[in-house]
């Protein structure tokens, strides 16, 4: 693996590419060109500034998250072929700077869903949480309003304004789309970029949806195991593989998350760690918050998630999720640096230990 971090890009991230390069170990950032529409083409001379940003700080972009699919793609509006030659296009222009890895989502209106952004913790820290009942009480078309006051100011990526002001034009895009018709929306877009990734070796990484389960009555497909390895079967191509996301697929209590990683073998392109606590298991009460890295913070067993990662031989860059907001930090919730920091330094930790007791035999 590769420890990385993802960075906004001057300009949208209150960290630099420098207190990212004083992580240990951290020589690769997983970013992106935030300002740029789903839908359109990315020149080829911003990736070129960008790489060379990047590079300045002794650094290299180990991959792109995200490079979004606009709404007309996943409804497979008429017009979709249009953006779609604008994908294959970017893809192109991103495989011509020797990038390999996007990271993308599929999740038909929302990218993920939190009902609070800065809940506090025992320890005083803040975090992202979710409550069903609170999800159960909102219009989503208020959705936004209700949660942003507590973004300290900056734009949360897939909730962007601009795409929010329209929100309810998109339910409307939605109305008709179920399971079935996103499945078939995704292999036609999957089968059109094949080319392109297999073209310039690109790995594309499909993020799972966040929760792991439909909200709002809005279809999600990208949720467990079986439908993994249908959107995998479908098109059955290397380069079509996944981002596995332990907070995102852990939402579901129904996910053997290490269980799933072993499954994945071969496919799993790019990795997210987080740990998340929860609060209330029943159904219709679920009630979670995003924890620190650590196992005994949270829910899950982390040594478990990334000995799984060990054991199916996974190469591919690794990056801290979300992290608490500490020590008075201001940052786009769960982007700040330090608890990502120290989330990198735990993983690295856990890698060191896994990787050398297996070369003496002793795992
Ligand atoms: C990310 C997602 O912040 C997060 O939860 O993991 O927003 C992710 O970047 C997108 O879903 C990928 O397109
Ligand atoms: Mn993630």
């Amino acid at each position: 693996m590769e420890m990385t971090l993802r960075w906004y890009g001057t300009g949208f991230d209150t960290v630099t590419l420098r207190q990212i390069r004083q992580i240990p170990g951290v020589k690769g950032v997983i970013t992106t060109l935030y300002d740029t529409t789903p839908g359109e083409v990315w020149p080829r001379e911003r990736i070129q500034a960008l790489k060379k940003e990047v590079e300045a700080e002794n650094m290299h972009i180990a991959g792109i998250e995200s490079v979004n699919v606009c709404d007309a793609i996943k409804v497979g509006s008429p017009d979709r072929d249009k953006y779609i030659d604008n994908y294959i296009q970017t893809l192109e222009n991103l495989g011509l700077e020797d990038i390999h890895l996007v990271c993308y989502n599929f999740m038909p209106v929302f990218d993920w869903t939190r009902t609070e952004l800065a809940r506090r913790r025992h320890d005083g820290s803040t975090v992202l949480a979710y409550n069903q009942e609170t999800i159960d009480s909102i219009d989503p078309e208020n959705m936004f309003a209700s949660i942003s006051k507590d973004s300290n100011g900056a734009v949360m990526p897939g909730w962007e304004p601009e795409r929010m002001a329209k929100i309810k034009e998109l339910f409307e895009m939605y109305k008709d789309i179920d399971e079935e018709k996103l499945f078939a929306n995704l292999k036609y877009f999957l089968e059109r970029i094949m080319p392109v990734c297999n073209k310039y070796n690109i790995n594309m990484a499909i993020h799972p949806d966040d929760p792991a389960w439909s909200v709002f009555g809005l279809p999600r497909i990208i949720i467990n195991k079986q439908n993994i390895q249908r959107m995998m079967k479908m098109v059955d191509d290397p380069h079509n593989g996944v981002t596995f996301c332990s907070g995102s697929y852990g939402t579901n209590l129904e996910n053997d998350l290490p269980d799933m990683i072993r499954s994945l073998k071969g496919r799993i392109h790019f990795a997210h760690v987080r740990n998340l606590q929860f609060n209330c298991t029943e159904p219709g009460h679920l009630d979670f918050e995003e924890a620190a890295h650590l196992s005994s913070d949270g829910s899950f067993d982390m040594y478990e998630i990334v000995k799984a990662l060990y054991d199916i031989g996974f190469t591919g860059p690794i990056r801290p999720d979300h992290g608490r907001m500490i020590w008075d930090e201001v940052a786009m919730p769960g982007y700040g640096l330090y608890d990502r920091a120290l989330g990198a330094a735990y993983i690295n930790g856990l890698w060191e230990a896994i990787e050398k007791a297996d070369k003496r035999g002793t795992k």
